[in-house]
């Protein structure tokens, strides 16, 4: 970071990230200091983080099955737009790829926004694995996404993406019921058996069969082989669900927690991906509400051409799953900052393979301020500021001292039609107490840092 520091004083079009330099280029380049801090912290892989301990838990559970899935978990962050998007059938004009929601390092290259980045590449590598008719992988890492900041969002989050394929044989042609379609009836047979045995029982309401016209099977695949495979899909996922979920409520049936669930809620709602077809998504009911917690679907076959594979060589699933919001739930773990605390009271409470309740070891109060500006008169479009800029503005400032960004009041002048925002930003440390004086200047640096680069008035 010393040298990373001494390029941007002197002001090379450079930055460094996981030891690599990238060229920026101003039109583009919307990575800060504060994020690309982030990029070497991988969560993921520490056995006795959160994240890592569920990323362990799902692994061994879904390769208890039959041990399919290949493991790739040292991808880096940074990709092409090529792989985040393009190789994944992303349409030239999808709002996923805009500059207010994405980190551009520059034209070409970005920090993933998802784990699917990976797909095409884990799909040729398993390609000439083996003889086996079914085959898959796992992958997971820290994505980057820009958006706003509160309890439960954080610009770097953690999913597991999976897949699983089967290969038809050239055997198979003609024949009425082939090798591969009565391996898929095996596999789900394997499934359901776990899914069985696990304590609690799971409902699943899905009102996605019959499959909908919004929601349309490919060409290349049969009814039988479209309703096989989504069966194995959600019958995998589920078991992902149910063994995280159980593990949870055990220990609250142990601890006599009074809002301990008696059974476990899931729901299927359809979704669209732009490679797979069909696509869903299943949530959770969790204390109250629906929580979402994985897409998925059929592999589109373009994916697996671009891969290498013959047409109709291989059917097949792909799930991502969100990792953090799982972990806080199962951890109890009340804001999504502690998991990148650095402090030894958090991380001396988890270790490898336990499931505990997270004690919270102080409680600092906050202190908020307000910050209300109008927009430049030439723009009046509020899109001229996005949310996620002043959001970027903010973090880059004040780090992880910031606990939340809200919208207080907007309002457009009667006369004058100029609009005006009101944002009220909550200062608080999970460490310690901020003195005023402290919060003052950080509210003061983000409002100069505000009329400087957005040309806003400050009311
Ligand atoms: C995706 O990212 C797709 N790549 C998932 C996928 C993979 C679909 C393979 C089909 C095939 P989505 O943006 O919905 O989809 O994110 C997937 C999951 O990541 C969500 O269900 C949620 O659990 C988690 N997630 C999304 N945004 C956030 C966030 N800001 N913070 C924490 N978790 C998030
Ligand atoms: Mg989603």
């Amino acid at each position: 970071t010393g040298l990373y520091r001494l390029y941007s004083t002197l002001k090379v079009p450079h930055v460094e990230i996981n030891g690599i330099k990238y060229k920026t280029d101003p039109q583009t380049t919307n990575v800060t200091d504060s994020i690309i801090k982030l990029t070497d912290r991988s969560l993921h892989l520490k056995e006795s983080h959160p994240v890592g301990i569920l990323r362990d838990l799902i692994e061994k559970k879904l390769n208890s099955v039959d041990n399919t899935f290949k493991i790739f978990n040292n991808f880096k962050p940074v990709v092409t737009t090529m792989e985040n998007f393009d190789s994944l059938g992303f349409p030239k004009d999808h709002p996923g790829r805009s500059k207010s929601d994405t980190y551009y390092i520059n034209e070409t290259h970005l920090l993933r926004t998802h784990t699917s980045a990976h797909e095409l590449e884990c799909f040729q590598k398993i390609r000439n694995d083996s003889d086996n008719i079914k085959s898959g992988f796992l992958i997971s890492a820290d994505v980057y996404r820009r958006d706003e900041i509160d309890k439960t969002h954080y610009p770097v989050f953690h999913q597991m993406e999976g897949a699983t394929i089967w290969k038809r044989t050239k055997a198979d042609v003609g024949v009425k019921e082939p090798m591969y379609i009565e391996k898929i009836r095996e596999d789900i047979r394997q499934v359901e058996n776990l899914l069985n045995k696990e304590n609690v029982k799971i409902t699943v309401d899905d009102d996605t069969i019959p499959l909908k016209e919004n929601n349309p099977k490919q060409e290349y695949m049969s009814d039988l082989e479209v309703d096989l495979c989504s069966q194995h899909l959600k019958r995998s996922i589920e078991l992902i669900v149910s063994e995280v979920f159980n593990k949870k409520i055990s220990s609250m049936i142990k601890n006599k927690a009074n809002n301990t669930p008696k059974e476990l809620k899931v729901r299927w709602i359809n979704a669209y991906f732009p490679w797979t077809a069909p696509s869903w998504e299943i949530e959770v009911w969790w204390q109250g509400e629906w929580l979402e917690l994985c897409g998925c679907g059929l592999i589109r076959q373009d994916v697996l051409l671009r891969a290498g594979y013959k047409p109709s060589e291989t059917i097949g699933w792909a799930f991502g799953l969100g990792l953090d919001r799982i972990a806080m739930l199962l951890f109890e773990i009340p804001d999504i900052r502690l998991l990148w605390s650095r402090d030894e009271r958090f991380s001396r409470q988890f270790s490898k393979g336990l499931i505990t309740s997270f004690k919270p070891y102080s409680k600092h109060p906050g202190s908020f301020r307000d910050v209300a500006f109008w927009l430049p008169e030439d723009k009046p479009d509020i899109h001229q500021v996005h949310e996620n800029d002043l959001m970027e503005i903010i973090r880059n400032i004040a780090g992880d001292l910031v606990e939340s960004v809200k919208l207080v009041d907007s309002f457009t002048h009667p006369k004058t039609g100029r609009k005006s925002m009101c944002y009220r930003i909550n200062y608080q440390s999970m460490d310690r107490n901020l003195t005023n004086a402290e919060v003052n200047t950080l509210q003061d640096m983000v409002c100069s840092k505000l009329v400087k680069e957005y040309s806003v008035e400050l009311r």
